[in-house]
């Protein structure tokens, strides 16, 4: 197998990280595909059947692109016992810089391809070792747990980060809520399976549907949350609408999203990430400034928007909450 050299963050002008970071994405996303050096340059020279799909559909709208049964529920009031001393990212900035590979392989072109996606009726089903199996219906889902908004950081693999308001409940309240059984060491989360909405899922070759898991203890930690809302509404669609993970210690990668599956299990998952390339991306996917990517370095970090460079902080600045549990 021959490589392309790929140039360090430190050789390369600030502003064209983000292009970078990109390139990486398909890059490790064609490796994975088992693509070869040579047809890995000539499918990066501009080939354009690599682009999803025809976008002759405009889309209606960068961030009202949601619906909702329970609109009486947002906004949320937030929780201040959890805020950052971080600027918000703008509303619109995150809406149009999305990972979700369903849709594209590049960030700034998601919330333009997410049109068919339909996000309503929808159902999660919460299987495994628990008293309260079941399928629940969104609507129902949505009004069960009270919803507080929270900010957070946000912290991608790909050194990207964002500040936001997500709105949503303590997957430690659907724990309680359903009793598992001790049997039930970790919990696993699978996204939808719908290639007709959702067109990069025709590409076998990837391990579709995206599943993600987290240790038991790890889904009872006050952080993690699922989510239903961002910047007081409902999620827009390339946000994962209309229920997502999100565990602001760890790399992005593990905040799932558009979750139709919940699953109590003995064994550990394997990831979605992880099964493209177990050697770059692990389980735990901590936030860790001190052991960089195969491929490049966490030391820092580039907030969305205005593209300012900070110090990456261990377990994304939330060590207080979650070191315990790796002791
Ligand atoms: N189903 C699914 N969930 C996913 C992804 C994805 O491709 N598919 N990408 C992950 C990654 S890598 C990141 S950084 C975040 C991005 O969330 P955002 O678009 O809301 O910022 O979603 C995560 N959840
Ligand atoms: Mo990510």
């Amino acid at each position: 197998m021959s490589y392309i050299r790929i140039p360090r963050g430190w050789e390369i002008p600030e502003k064209d990280v983000t292009d970078e970071s990109v390139y990486l994405d398909r890059r490790n996303f064609l490796k994975a595909m088992g693509y070869s050096g040579i047809g890995l340059a000539a499918l990066l020279s501009g080939c354009n059947d690599f682009l999803p799909f025809d976008r002759s559909e405009k889309p209606k709208t960068k961030i009202g692109n949601y619906t909702t049964a329970n609109p009486n529920l947002y906004p949320a009031a937030r929780n201040d016992a959890y805020t950052v001393r971080r600027a918000l990212t703008q509303e619109e900035t995150a809406a149009t810089y999305n990972n979700f590979y369903e849709f594209s392989t590049s960030k700034d072109d998601v919330w333009e391809l997410v049109d068919r996606f339909e996000t309503r009726p929808w159902e999660v089903e919460i299987s495994g070792y628990v008293k309260r199996k079941g399928v629940y219906d969104m609507d129902r889902l949505e009004r069960l747990f009270p919803l507080e908004e929270r900010i957070y950081r946000f912290r991608c693999v790909e050194a990207w980060a964002m500040t936001v308001p997500w709105t949503g409940f303590p997957f430690k309240t659907l724990i309680d809520y359903v009793e598992p059984s001790s049997s039930a060491k970790y919990v696993k989360m699978v996204t939808f399976l719908k290639p007709e909405e959702a067109p990069r899922q025709k590409r076998k070759r990837l391990p579709w549907p995206y599943v993600e898991g987290l240790s038991i203890d790890e889904a009872y930690n006050e952080l993690a949350m699922l989510v239903t809302g961002i910047y007081g509404h409902p999620l827009p669609k390339q946000h994962g609408a209309p229920i997502r993970l999100i565990v602001p210690w760890k790399y992005g990668y593990k905040s799932i999203k558009s979750i139709v599956k919940i699953e109590f299990v003995k064994e550990r998952p394997r990831n979605f990430w992880n099964i493209m390339v177990p050697s770059e991306y692990d389980f735990t996917a901590n936030v860790n400034p001190r052991v960089p990517h195969p491929r490049w370095s966490q030391a820092t970090e580039r907030i969305i928007g205005s593209w300012k460079r900070l110090k990456t902080r261990p377990f994304n600045g939330y060590g207080e909450y979650v070191a315990h549990l790796y002791k």
